[in-house]
């Protein structure tokens, strides 16, 4: 039998690279990136490469399953798909009849493939719509806008063509996304130079041309001092800041007192090192990208530190430039219809928002809202109760600090429902887990890719559901026939794949050959001579009046973040490459190459507090404490510890229950209350904790 090779998007994490199956005997016998994606170079990373571990994996959610005990008590009983959404729907009406349609709440994970359950929501007539954002880029999404008005995604990363790429909390070559890797690392064989800015001795920064380990929190001020010198010295893109800045005067006057030896007592940075750096900045123009960050729900002044690298990239004039930060083009700017939209059947609902974004909060952006302020109305039924949620593709119990004080407020809520691949600590305390099929064993709705060649993509089914699992279309449509909407509900993928192509001039055929179907000839770049904002004015404006109006700052003075109370460390986190969040951790291709985290500490700070490599250390904060094993280094600032993010769990379900490691979220009481004003996001490294060697083995996580 020939081996079939079926195109599909990687779902091991968010990256959704375009990838291949190859299938023999209904077996996969080969992942591997889709080779018509010169970017992908038939490469995934070693996530995608353990999709396969995924689906033979006899310990996810195989079939519905519905609460018996106590939430989270893991009394389960298993039904047919039939009585699942039968309960879901009948729950959801009752509930809907005594609240109103706005008492139902979904969150997910973002990403591409949502206009179904978004369409379902807008049928049923609730705002209630959030992503994960808040607990990850909203601050940079946020911070893009105020400046020019383009989103974080209109533009693209060039990484291709870039001559200096700059990271800052940003660790491309550890939380990865293949594309952008093999672009960077085939720029960088070319000569293009590599910055990394951080707390700690990454894998990014052992490759990099430049490193700073800059003093936790104090990013801000190294940046000030970048613009500091690229205007003192006039190294900035006079023409380009001419033609584009609504008000760089203000600029000017502002970053007076910012001058590199000012930040160096901040930072830790020598200035002649920054000077240098600086210079060659400008000597790479307009081909740079500063990167704005991706996980930045750091500190609660975030949204300044991805406000000021946007306005780095504008002053070197990168914005519009090949390997800088060129315009992406979404179908109607080469001339195609883009897809048809389910959510377009039903009119936007005008009920207020539960989390306040668009009234009480006027200046954040209402698509996805903020979840932490989503949890924070069912905490309190202000302005009003939402009662039912389904996490849809989200684990808020991992994601989000507390998850104790998060517990309680699921508590008040008369239904939650799961829709999920894996076990998660959200799943395990739910009411109903609906079971997804993984990504290898469903095919998704068409979705866009706004590019410099923009294409449509689509997932296809590499091989049938071993368990009684669903794709999400399945899932979606199943709920929406029972609660009176029947015109999201398909029988057949192809029919909706027909309704969203309705009026491109493509069919469902023509994604056989590749997987994606391009709706430009080639990449396109628009005339960097002629850009137009999308602000009032039409330029880049550095006062935003919208943000002015309602007290927030354009360009606040920096303010020194505080250092840790004696005999405690700021927890910092991040990824590795070798799991995703906490979704990958029992993966058993993955825990082999990584199977526990540690905590990195600075060695003075060991030494002083008699920690050695490999010690147990135990970690506490306000009433919770765990132990760890201690990564003795000093390749971390001494005011930090580091832990990657996503082990630690702690069920009571087979193997996929308990997880070794600690879970950075405990340490981090009444982080829901703790976040970024301008930006929206949650401030996650606004925590401290104390570190000692651990006397006996601690856990109270069990349970
Ligand atoms: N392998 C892997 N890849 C992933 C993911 C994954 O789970 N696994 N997840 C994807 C997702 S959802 C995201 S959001 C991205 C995240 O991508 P990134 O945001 O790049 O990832 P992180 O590892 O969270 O953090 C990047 C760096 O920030 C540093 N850092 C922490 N505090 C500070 C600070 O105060 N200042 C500075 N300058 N640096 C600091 C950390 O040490 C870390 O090296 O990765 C994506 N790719
Ligand atoms: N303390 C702390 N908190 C953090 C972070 C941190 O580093 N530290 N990182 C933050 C970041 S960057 C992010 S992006 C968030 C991530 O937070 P989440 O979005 O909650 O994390 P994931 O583990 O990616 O996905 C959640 C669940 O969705 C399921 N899932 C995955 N793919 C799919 C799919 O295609 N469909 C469906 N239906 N389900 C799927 C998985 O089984 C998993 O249980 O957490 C944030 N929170
Ligand atoms: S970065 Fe890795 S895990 Fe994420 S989508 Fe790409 S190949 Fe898959
Ligand atoms: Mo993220």
């Amino acid at each position: 039998m020939a081996v079939k090779k079926v195109y599909t998007i990687c779902g091991m994490c968010t990256g959704r690279c375009p990838a291949m199956a190859e299938v023999e005997y209904g077996r996969i016998v080969n992942l591997s990136g889709n080779p018509h994606v010169a970017a992908m170079g038939n490469i995934l990373c070693p996530r995608g490469l353990a999709g396969k571990a995924l689906v033979e994996d006899r310990h996810r959610p195989r079939k519905p399953m519905i609460r018996q005990g106590a939430r989270g008590e893991g009394k389960w009983r298993f039904v047919d798909w039939d009585e699942a959404l039968d309960v879901v729907a009948d729950r959801l009406k009752a509930t809907i009849a005594h609240h109103g349609p706005r008492t139902l709440a979904l969150s997910d994970r973002g990403g591409p493939f949502r206009d179904l359950h978004r369409a379902l929501l807008r049928g049923i007539g609730t705002p209630n719509y959030c992503n994960h954002d808040a607990s990850c880029a909203r601050n940079v999404q946020h911070a893009a806008l105020s400046l020019t008005g383009l989103g974080r995604k209109d533009v693209a990363y060039d990484f291709r063509h870039a001559r200096h790429v700059v990271l800052q909390f940003r660790n491309i070559f550890e939380s990865i996304n293949v594309p952008e890797v093999t672009d960077l690392l085939a720029a960088m064989q070319e000569g293009c130079k590599l910055t990394v800015i951080d707390i700690r001795v990454n894998i990014s920064s052992t490759k990099a041309d430049n490193f700073f380990m800059v003093r936790p929190g104090s990013d801000y001020a190294f940046n000030l001092a970048v613009i500091h010198e690229l205007i003192h010295q006039r190294l900035y893109d006079a023409p380009y800041v001419e033609r584009y800045f609504k008000d760089f005067d203000q600029l000017e006057r502002f970053i007076q007192p910012y001058s590199p030896e000012w930040a160096a007592a901040e930072t830790g940075v020598d200035p002649e090192r920054l000077r240098a750096f600086v210079r060659q900045l400008a000597e790479a123009a307009p081909a740079v990208i500063w990167h704005p960050g991706w996980m930045t729900a750091r500190y609660r002044t975030s949204f300044y530190v991805c406000r000021s690298i946007y306005i780095i990239n504008a002053l070197l004039g990168t914005y519009g430039a090949k390997g800088g930060l060129p315009l992406v083009n979404k179908p109607g700017d080469v001339g195609r219809k883009g897809l048809k939209k389910f959510m377009d059947l039903y009119p936007a609902p005008e009920e207020k928002r539960a989390d306040g974004v668009g009234w009480r909060y006027p200046h954040f952006e209402k698509g996805p809202g903020l979840a932490h302020l989503l949890f924070k109305a069912m905490e309190t039924d202000d302005p009003y109760p939402v009662k039912a949620y389904i996490a849809y593709r989200h684990d808020p119990l991992m994601g989000f600090p507390d998850p104790d004080r998060l517990k309680k407020i699921f508590d008040r809520l008369d239904l939650l429902v799961s829709v999920t691949f894996s076990w998660s600590d959200t799943a395990w305390y739910s009411d109903v887990v609906l079971p997804l099929s993984p990504y290898l064993e469903r095919e998704s709705i068409i979705a866009t890719k706004n590019a410099l060649q923009p294409y449509f993509f689509l997932r296809q089914r590499a091989v049938d559901p071993r368990y009684d699992t669903l794709a999400d279309w399945q899932i979606i449509g199943g709920l929406a026939k029972r609660l009176g909407l029947p015109e999201l509900d398909y029988e057949r993928i192809e029919d909706i794949w027909r309704f969203q192509l309705d009026g491109t001039g493509v069919t469902p055929e023509d994604f056989e050959a590749t997987g994606m179907v391009q709706l430009a000839p080639a990449a396109m770049y628009r005339d960097r001579d002629a850009l137009k904002f999308k602000t009032p004015s039409g330029k880049i404006e550095i006062i935003n009046e919208r943000l002015e109006n309602i007290g927030i700052a354009s360009l606040p003075p920096y303010a020194s973040p505080p250092r840790p109370p004696e005999g405690t460390f700021r927890l910092t986190f991040g990824r590795t490459a070798f799991h995703t969040q906490g979704h990958t951790v029992t993966n058993p291709v993955l825990c082999e190459l990584m199977s526990h985290n540690c905590l990195w500490i600075n060695a003075g700070a060991a030494r002083k507090l008699g920690i050695a490599e490999g010690d147990m250390v135990t970690v506490s904060q306000n009433g919770q404490s765990g132990t760890i094993c201690a990564k003795v280094t000093d390749g971390i600032h001494p005011e930090a510890v580091f832990m990657c993010h996503g082990f630690g769990r702690r069920l009571r379900v087979g193997v996929q229950g308990k997880v070794p490691g600690l879970a950075d979220n405990r340490f981090m009481k009444n982080g829901m209350d703790i976040w970024d004003p301008a930006g929206g996001a949650v401030a996650y490294q606004e925590h401290f904790v104390t570190v000692s060697k651990a006397l006996f083995m601690e856990d109270p996580q069990a349970g």
